[in-house]
């Protein structure tokens, strides 16, 4: 896709708002900052930012992202004249966020997953990035655009979070090229790393030990997962972003093949969250719905959490793992 085309549609529009995804995560949060603050530095123009689910405690630090408002205070019969989804797989992903994004004159999409279908009137996907902030990042590079330090803040949190701290295999030589780039323009990468990672509160710390206690080791342990009921985190004072890192411990574990946390959501159903050493789990979780990488998917199921956990089970099972 022609960049030059990105650089056209923002010069032409006069209102804009970035869209970031349901239970956002650092890349999708480090994404919307940071194209907001590249395209307030480079074209003169405040941009409106979307969140459609709470905002996780922790990223409150990210440059601007107190600015961004959510679905339920946003005029939804307002037609905006460019409507940009980041790290977006999907559109239902944005939630009645679709109702904006229908009406608006122009759309893009500025993503990195695979099974990204290109929705949108200008779509750049980058299946080899490490994160929709490296997308951004390297479009910003094409495009001659000037990047200040609040920017590439934003954006290494993307990288950093997305990459697993540079662990992943999608930690490529370009990925790290523009952490150090980052770097170069002041990201002061300690300062990131407490702020993405160092975040646990006792109960959440307590109530993950609870849930690696309780895990289910099957086959040989090459299968292994865990539960989360709503009565465990109400019992240890915490909510649904404790989870984070949990299922990268269970397929930490040697014999892990296929990790999967399972986790009854405060409106019912279950969220499941799926890690590999071997089989596409992302294939798995589209059977549900949902979707994501190679080695890291997830999905949310109608089913409650035992019934989950059997499907899931079941299709895990059809794989030589
Ligand atoms: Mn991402």
């Amino acid at each position: 896709m022609e960049v030059a085309k990105l650089n056209d549609i923002i010069k032409s529009s006069k209102n804009i708002l970035i869209a970031s995804h349901i239970n956002p995560d650092g890349d999708t949060l480090g994404s919307m900052c940071g194209l907001y603050s590249l395209i307030k530095l480079n074209f003169k123009k405040k941009c409106e930012m979307l969140v459609v689910s709470k905002l996780p405690d922790k990223y409150t630090f990210i440059p601007n992202i107190k600015l961004a408002k959510h679905i339920e205070n946003i005029d939804k019969s307002r037609e905006y004249d460019l409507v940009i989804n980041v790290d977006v797989a999907a559109l239902d992903r944005i939630c009645d966020g679709v109702v904006l994004f229908e009406k608006a004159k122009n759309t893009v999409n500025i993503d990195h997953h695979k099974t990204n279908i290109e929705y949108a009137d200008l779509n750049y996907v980058e299946g080899d990035a490490s994160s929709a902030s490296e997308v951004v990042y390297s479009l910003a590079k094409k495009l001659n655009w000037k990047i200040d330090l609040e920017a590439a803040q934003c954006l290494y949190v993307g990288i950093l979070t997305d990459t697993g701290s540079f662990r992943f295999n999608n930690t490529t030589p370009r990925a790290m090229q523009y952490a150090s780039e980052m770097l170069q323009l002041g990201v002061d990468p300690n300062e990131m790393f407490k702020n993405c990672y160092e975040t646990y509160t006792k109960g959440m710390a307590l109530c993950q030990a609870y849930c690696v206690e309780k895990a289910v080791f099957l086959d040989d342990d090459k299968i292994v997962y865990t539960t989360v009921f709503k009565k465990d985190m109400e019992k240890y004072n915490t909510d649904e972003e404790f989870t984070e890192g949990l299922t990268e411990r269970l397929r930490a574990i040697t014999s892990t093949k296929v990790a999967f946390v399972a986790k009854e959501m405060k409106n019912g159903g279950c969220k499941i969250s799926m890690r590999s050493k071997s089989i596409d789990v992302a294939e798995i979780c589209s059977l549900f719905g949902g979707g994501g990488h190679k080695f890291a998917a997830g999905c949310t199921m109608k089913y409650s959490v035992d019934e989950s956990v059997k499907k899931i089970l079941h299709e895990i099972r059809k794989y030589e793992i």
